[in-house]
């Protein structure tokens, strides 16, 4: 199959509570071929890097602190309409907000702790995917 890609990360609540499995098994039933994957951990300097666009953010500090704080796992993944399918998948930023069987209600604590990312344009997965990944990593 092939299609467009989106970035996500498995952010470091989802990891540290077990639910790398049953993650990447709900991203492959969505339809999602993973194309990069990684099990890495985000410096504070980097992850206030990926996260510059929300500098001005009163919750900021707090957002680079945590993504920082323990492993995530990085991957790209394809499918036809990957961003906002990839979207609907997690579910709404919130997991009080976010519909029944989406990753976020199944498995996020709270806004911040909201156990996965996903790209928000074709045009950032695009540049969040080559921060993670070399071309020689991707499939
Ligand atoms: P999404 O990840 O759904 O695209 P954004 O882009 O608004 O949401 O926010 C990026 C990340 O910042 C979220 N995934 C979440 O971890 C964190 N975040 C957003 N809003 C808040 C908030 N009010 N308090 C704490 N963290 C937040």
């Amino acid at each position: 199959m092939s299609g467009n890609r989106t970035f996500t990360m498995i952010k470091p609540d989802a990891v540290a509570a077990g639910h790398i499995g049953a993650i990447l098994a709900h991203i492959n039933k969505a339809g999602f071929r993973i194309v990069a994957m990684k099990l890495t951990q985000l410096s504070k300097e980097k992850a206030g890097e990926f996260y510059a666009v929300h500098k001005e953010r009163p919750f900021y500090g707090e957002l680079v602190d945590f993504m920082s704080s323990g492993p995530i796992v990085a991957a790209i993944l394809e499918k036809d309409n990957a961003v906002a399918d990839f979207r609907t998948t997690i579910g709404a930023t919130d997991p009080a907000k976010a519909e029944a069987g989406t990753i976020r209600a199944l498995y996020a604590k709270n806004m911040g702790e909201n156990a996965v990312h996903g790209s928000d344009s074709d045009e950032n997965a695009a540049i969040e995917g080559s921060f993670h990944f070399a071309g020689v990593e991707t499939f």
